[in-house]
């Protein structure tokens, strides 16, 4: 396993959709395997492949926090249906979005598919912080951050401070 670079606002590729994997192989594993450690190692709950430059639709995730990593989950081609009415907020933060939080408000429940691990079909209903996170890392496959749905303003706000924070981090390391 590897420690993988995030990327971060506004690099270009975090527009960018991500394809359908064709079959999960060892080469995806492995993806996935990296994918975990680097979410791990930035104290993370969910990573999509696009934050660590890789344009494929896949997905980890573990909601069991930074001190359990007891539940490591797996997403390849992931689609969610079935969106509640409901709507959820949740203090949302993103590790290319790195020290900004906003509330966001999303359907509470959603029905979702993916391909886990093995290559295995799975379908199950989430709810929860596990609706809130899938329905992000989902955007991800998008091209869409959860800055996206703030105001103009404070989007360029966010951006601004992520780069502010990587000029620091910058000249911290000179
Ligand atoms: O670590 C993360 N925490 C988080 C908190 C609230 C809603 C979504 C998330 S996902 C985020 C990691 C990340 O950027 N995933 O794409
Ligand atoms: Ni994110």
């Amino acid at each position: 396993m590897a420690i993988r670079e995030i990327i971060t606002v506004p690099d270009p590729r975090l527009k960018e959709i991500s394809k359908p994997v064709e079959a999960v192989t060892d080469e995806t594993r492995q993806l996935m395997d990296d994918m975990l450690e680097t979410m791990y190692e930035a104290d993370g709950i969910g990573l999509a492949a696009i934050q660590v430059g890789v344009p494929q639709r896949i997905i980890v995730m573990d909601l069991s926090g930074p001190e359990e990593r007891a539940e490591p989950r797996f997403f390849v081609n992931p689609v969610l249906s079935d969106p509640s009415e409901g709507k959820t907020p949740y203090d949302e933060g993103c590790l290319s979005v790195p020290g900004y939080y906003e509330t966001i408000e999303r359907p509470s429940t959603i029905k979702l598919t993916y391909l886990d691990y093995d290559g295995n079909e799975v379908e199950e209903i989430a709810e929860g912080m596990f609706a809130t996170c899938i329905q992000h890392e989902m955007d991800h496959l998008e091209g869409v951050l959860f800055i996206d749905y703030l105001s103009r303003l404070k989007r360029q706000r966010a951006v601004q401070k992520v780069k502010k924070l990587e000029k620091d981090k910058a000249r911290d390391a000179a």
